[in-house]
């Protein structure tokens, strides 16, 4: 089995943040493929790929960040990746 060390700090920051505003990212990791995770505030997780479009991931998949850590897909909020992938590019 895979050892993941970051879940249990996403998923107690997820409880705590769930009344917030969740339509931004609250962090975007860049992982080792070169796709982006963007993590919400309520701690669900959707996908951009290389070319900055949105892509769908199933739920509890394991990434790789650029720096090793182990990140397991929370969710696979899609639609809520394509407003900000948008809004950082201006168009
Ligand atoms: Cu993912």
């Amino acid at each position: 089995m895979l050892k993941i060390a970051t879940i249990a700090l996403v998923s107690s920051f997820a409880l705590s943040a769930f009344a917030a505003n969740s339509s931004a990212p609250e962090r975007s990791v860049e992982l080792k493929d070169g796709t982006t995770v963007h993590v919400f505030r309520d701690g669900k997780m959707g996908m951009e790929d290389k070319f900055g479009r949105p892509f769908l991931m199933s739920n509890g998949h394991v990434m790789e960040a650029r720096d090793g850590t182990k990140i397991q897909m929370k969710g696979n909020e899609v639609w809520r990746v394509a407003a900000p992938a948008q809004l950082y590019r201006g168009n």
